[in-house]
């Protein structure tokens, strides 16, 4: 009548049954392992992976559209601002160089530290065109300007403060007639130039 297989598992009920009693009681089967709720501390770092294949080569920068179109905003801006800051006088471009005036006077000397403290040099006429832009800044200050020439050691014989020969000259009619005397040059608003003494107050352009 009882399936084979139940035989043991009723044989083990009585016996347990004929075993415990109210002195020594029964202790059933061993109940599934507890939670664990606290975690470890985090173990130590894996090591670097492999490293990946090199990306594909970028555009050369004259072929990159993105570069290109940025560089093309930047000029626009920039021309933009120059011609707002040449309208109002402050400015003035010949070629690759810009002038600009400090819109005050100073002694030789001290122009050419405060346009090297802007970075810049004293301006230094080599070509008409440059000329002209400084005499566009003398002519707008109302006030004469030295220029980056100075005399050397033969009197009448000018030279670039960097050194270099004058190929370019636009004395006014009968200058330099300082003979030793008159070390530097302003410049007219007319932009003719005139060797004067380094120690008067002259407008201040510099060159950048
Ligand atoms: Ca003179």
């Amino acid at each position: 009548m009882w399936s084979s297989h139940l035989v043991p598992v009723l044989a083990t009920a009585a016996l347990l049954l004929v075993a415990c009693d109210a002195l020594q009681p029964c202790v059933g089967p061993q109940g599934p392992s507890g939670r664990n709720w606290f975690h470890g501390p985090p173990g130590p770092m894996g090591k670097p992976g492999q490293k990946g294949n090199p990306g594909p080569p970028g555009l050369p920068a004259s072929q990159d559209p993105a570069l290109q179109n940025y560089l093309k905003e930047l000029k626009r801006r920039i021309i933009r601002i120059e011609r707002a800051l040449a309208l109002n006088g402050k400015i003035s471009i010949a070629g690759d160089k810009l002038f600009a005036s400090a819109e005050t006077t100073a002694e030789f000397d001290d122009i050419v530290k405060i346009c090297k403290a802007a970075h810049g040099n004293i301006a230094s006429p080599t070509r008409k065109d440059e000329n002209d832009a400084i005499m566009n800044l003398v002519k707008q200050q109302n006030t004469h300007a030295y220029l980056g020439i100075t005399e050397g050691y033969v009197p009448g014989e000018f030279w670039l403060l960097n050194g270099n020969p004058l190929n370019f000259t636009n004395w006014y009619p009968g200058e330099p007639g300082g003979k030793g005397t008159e070390k530097c040059v302003e410049m007219y608003s007319d932009g003719t130039w005139n060797d004067k003494a380094c120690n008067y107050y002259r407008l201040i352009v510099c060159e950048f």
